[in-house]
């Protein structure tokens, strides 16, 4: 997050980070996740285009050195969307089905999704991104969860920024006041927009309606707006996948 604030330890308690090892035997924290059901991580189909394999998540992870707030389980399957296009970044979400149920705590709870249909107004909504992604573009992550506020914006901010690369019908945009000039950044990815800011209600009763898909750079003046997953577009299959987990045609 670039120009991110420091959240408070449990207010995002369903701020999840995937730890991701590649072929090579590295091991790095490269995207974020929310917890969505006892045992399922909702993240974004990207964070698999290479190589890679995730062995575990931590859900509640504030402190990226410090494990205690966190509950760590480990990852057994993970269900791209079927629409998932790489070329294109359309469909851009994943769930990591974890061994077994995240033992619920302060720190490590479940999120709920805007199961809202497609269509529902969220234009001029604030909402809220969260993670340990880069501080600028280029940097290095962060060691303590930053969050920030944005605005969901029309889609046709996104479409002049992105020309044909955004298309509505899976992809949210949403965008920075100049001042200061808040995004997510690379490292973000997977993780949530969230409905509503830190100054209304309780995180608890929050809705995710994004997942931190892709964009130009981070907080760049050119490019005030980033693409989000659109979660509403997403409901059936994240309700197939998670009641009838191996089930072909979700
Ligand atoms: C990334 O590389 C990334 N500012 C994610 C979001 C944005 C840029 C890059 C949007 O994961």
């Amino acid at each position: 997050i670039v120009n991110g604030k420091t959240a408070d330890p449990g207010e995002y308690s369903w701020f999840t980070q995937l730890f991701i090892l590649y072929a090579d035997g590295n091991e790095q924290y490269t995207c974020g996740g929310t917890l969505v059901g006892s045992r399922w991580i909702l993240t974004a189909a990207h964070c698999f285009l290479e190589d890679i394999f995730v062995p575990y998540a931590v859900v509640g992870l504030y402190d990226s050195v410090d494990f205690t707030t966190g509950f760590e389980a480990r990852a057994v399957n993970v269900y791209i969307h079927p629409n998932w296009d790489a070329s294109t970044f359309e469909w851009d979400a994943a769930l990591i089905e974890l061994s077994e149920d995240v033992r619920i705590s302060t720190y490590a709870r479940l999120f709920g999704l805007d199961s809202s249909t497609t269509g529902v107004d969220l234009v001029g909504e604030r909402s809220t991104i969260i993670g340990f992604g880069d501080l600028f573009f280029g940097g290095e992550g962060s060691s303590i969860l930053l969050e920030e506020d944005l605005f969901v914006e029309p889609d046709s901010v996104c479409r002049n920024l992105y020309d044909s690369s955004f298309t509505a019908t899976s992809m949210l945009c949403a965008g920075y006041e100049p001042e200061p000039p808040a995004d997510t950044c690379q490292g973000d990815s997977g993780g949530p927009l969230v409905l509503g800011d830190d100054t209304g209600e309780s995180s608890q009763d929050r809705l995710q309606i994004g997942i931190v898909s892709f964009g130009a750079g981070c907080a760049h003046p050119d490019f005030p707006a980033a693409v989000y997953t659109r979660i509403s577009a997403m409901t059936a299959w994240l309700g197939c996948v998670m009641q009838r987990p191996g089930f072909e045609n979700c």
